[in-house]
């Protein structure tokens, strides 16, 4: 398959990852047997920085999810994952060498398949890294995944995806995923927690996000997320709260194709903007 420049909006860097490793639905084996011991070790380490941050910071139910990943030693098998997912919400991840186009993407969740990036990032890249890797994919994604609520928001997403590809609304839908299912904020009993993938799986950006008085927390609006535009490479300015799952699968709902209209017709604003 030919390499195709994917990136989280636009980039002028090449995709990192070996894409003739795979099929047409953009996903590959799970290359267990090209990992090094110092990728292992990567993860171990990853695991045991972020995991001591996620308890006051992180949503109860990625917290009561978290262990179902298993090993955190090592970098997991798929397949023992998706044993436990499987039974739990009729989920599985596959392996994918990176960022993939919209359109398998969203065919992927539609159908119940979280794409799981198989390559971890370097040492020099310990404490940051722009694109997803196998560390932000499970441990960001996945807990979730085990949530009945949101495992049904996410496969909504998908077919909401290709409908968005369909009316050229991709952009606006992604800033949505961005927003929420990367960079999402939820108000719990004992105060705003965490639940957007982006956040959980990076240390700086989860104080910078729940504990920090610096960025903006706004209730999350479809619209206003829609209009916003997004920074991939620094801290989010911005934050859209909801308070429960319910709401954002209830906001989620309806059908989007007035709305993208509506927006298409107002001025975008920036990462910052406080209006
Ligand atoms: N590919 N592997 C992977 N992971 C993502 O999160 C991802 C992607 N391709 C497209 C994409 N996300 C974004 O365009 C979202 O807005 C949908
Ligand atoms: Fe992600």
């Amino acid at each position: 398959m030919a390499v195709e420049p994917v990136v989280y909006g636009a980039s002028e860097r090449p995709p990192r990852g070996d894409y003739s490793r795979a099929g047409a639905d953009y996903t590959c084996p799970q290359n267990y047997a090209g990992y090094t011991q110092a990728d292992h070790d990567t993860y171990r380490r990853l695991y045991e920085r972020q995991v001591a941050l996620v308890p006051g910071r992180a949503c109860d139910e990625f917290l009561t999810a978290l262990p179902t990943l298993g090993v955190k030693d090592r970098i997991p098998h798929f397949d023992e994952i998706n044993d436990r997912l499987y039974k739990a919400t009729r989920w599985e991840i596959v392996a994918v060498p990176g960022l993939i186009p919209e359109v398998p993407f969203f065919t992927l969740l539609a159908n119940r398949k979280f794409p799981v990036t198989d390559w971890i990032r370097t040492p020099e890249e310990f404490d940051y890294i722009v694109e997803p890797d196998v560390f932000h994919d499970l441990f960001g994604h996945v807990p979730l995944l085990f949530n009945p609520i949101f495992a049904d928001h996410m496969q909504e997403y998908g077919k909401g995806g290709l409908k968005a590809h369909r009316l050229e609304s991709c952009e606006l839908l992604s800033r949505l995923y961005w927003y929420t299912i990367e960079f999402g904020l939820i108000r719990q009993k004992d105060g705003l927690r965490a639940y957007g993938a982006g956040i959980l799986s990076s240390p700086g950006e989860l104080q910078h996000a729940v504990d920090s008085p610096e960025p903006q927390r706004l209730p999350l609006d479809i619209e206003r997320v829609m209009r916003t535009r997004y920074k991939i490479d620094s801290y989010q300015q911005t934050y859209f709260v909801i308070e429960s799952f319910q709401e954002l699968f209830d906001k989620t709902a309806p059908d989007f194709t007035p709305i993208y209209a509506k927006v298409k017709g107002m001025a975008e604003l920036e990462a910052d903007a406080t209006a």
